[in-house]
């Protein structure tokens, strides 16, 4: 009989010092014995088959000068999302309570910016957030690129996350967008940082990049410190008029694949499987959660494009045995 070692015990002690070469060993392991690794991790740091649901909200769509190849919300490209203006602080917080009476215990909040301009919106989106933090929910936001003072703001008005994606490789990036460089992103990401909110930072597959971009896209995430404490990870949502819409089907085994890679290399993080669950088989789903994904986004809608019902989530859970976190 083997015996389990106390150091097999003790969950391992997180990491931010990965090499490109250890993370590409672990990421093009054998699937089966990737998704072991990653399920085993997960036990150490999360209680096993508890999922957060995290509601999204677009308070601002569409018409966004950045040329973000994927995304429909962009003014370079021609697609079915009407611009609209900033919603009400009233129908914010109406929409935030509804999404907590049907079990969210996170509330995100996205705007179509480049960046966040001072001004009444600004004030506006601080009166969101400080409803939002009322009612008891994580709250996040994703606004585009912020300034320090901006930062402090947020953190003041009780902001929980700030969302920033990295989206993909430092190589691929430029392929991807041309409006603004890896190095801005990372700049709003240090200042989320230094104003005390949690990081909220991850990307989208299924953009033609390579595995070697995957790779490089986690050793950035991995080399953060401290690691961003909830890591998205999206399967492109092809939509029509982007120059990504007709990019090939993502694999939902890459899919799983990068999430275990994830949990692996942040085992103490919360992993989202995040855009794109609706081209998922069940069974699809069903491995992304047994690669230690354990957040979701539930509800009708993403920021534009849908998402499964919440009846055909209800299923899901009560099949796969799995069960919404509790308040937080
Ligand atoms: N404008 C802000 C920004 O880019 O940071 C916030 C909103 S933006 C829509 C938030 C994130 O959504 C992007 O960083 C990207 O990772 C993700 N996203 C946008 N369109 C997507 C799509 N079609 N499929 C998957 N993820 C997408
Ligand atoms: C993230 O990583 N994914 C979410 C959230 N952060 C803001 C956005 C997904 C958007 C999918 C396309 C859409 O609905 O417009
Ligand atoms: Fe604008 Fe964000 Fe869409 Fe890029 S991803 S076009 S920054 S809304």
């Amino acid at each position: 009989m083997t015996r389990t070692s106390a150091a097999e015990l003790q969950p391992q002690a997180l990491r931010h010092d990965w090499k490109r070469e250890e993370i590409r060993a672990i990421y093009h392991q054998p699937l089966l014995e990737l998704l072991f690794q990653a399920q085993q991790i997960h036990r150490q740091f999360h209680r096993p088959g508890e999922v957060q649901l995290c509601r999204l909200l677009s308070i601002k769509t569409g018409g966004c000068p950045e040329d973000c190849a994927y995304c429909p919300q962009s003014a370079h490209y021609h697609t079915e999302v009407r611009p609209g203006a900033l919603m009400s602080v009233e129908e914010v917080r109406r929409a935030a309570e509804k999404a907590r009476s049907e079990g969210a215990t996170r509330f995100c909040m996205g705007a179509a910016w480049r960046e966040v301009r001072d001004g009444r919106d600004f004030e506006n989106v601080l009166a969101m957030v400080r409803d939002v933090a009322s009612l008891g929910m994580e709250v996040c936001c994703t606004l585009g690129m912020l300034n320090e003072h901006q930062a402090r703001r947020l953190a003041e008005a009780g902001l929980t996350a700030y969302n920033h994606n990295l989206d993909t490789s430092p190589e691929y990036y430029g392929a991807i967008i041309t409006t603004r460089r890896y190095e801005d992103r990372l700049r709003t990401l240090e200042y989320v940082r230094r104003a005390g909110i949690s990081v909220c930072c991850g990307g989208i597959i299924g953009m033609g990049e390579s595995d070697e971009d995957r790779v490089g896209l986690l050793h950035q995430l991995a080399s953060m410190n401290p690691h961003p404490e909830s890591v998205p990870i999206n399967s492109l949502v092809r939509v029509e008029g982007t120059p990504l819409g007709e990019a090939e089907p993502t694999d939902p085994l890459t899919l799983a694949r990068t999430i275990a890679a994830a949990r692996i290399l942040m085992p103490a993080s919360r992993v989202r499987l995040s855009a794109g669950r609706r081209s998922l088989s069940r069974e699809s789903a069903a491995l992304c959660f047994m690669a230690g994904a354990n957040s979701i986004f539930f509800g009708e809608k993403l920021l534009t494009t849908p998402n499964p019902g919440r009846d055909e989530d209800e299923l899901l859970f009560r099949d796969l045995g799995l069960r919404a976190m509790s308040r937080v």
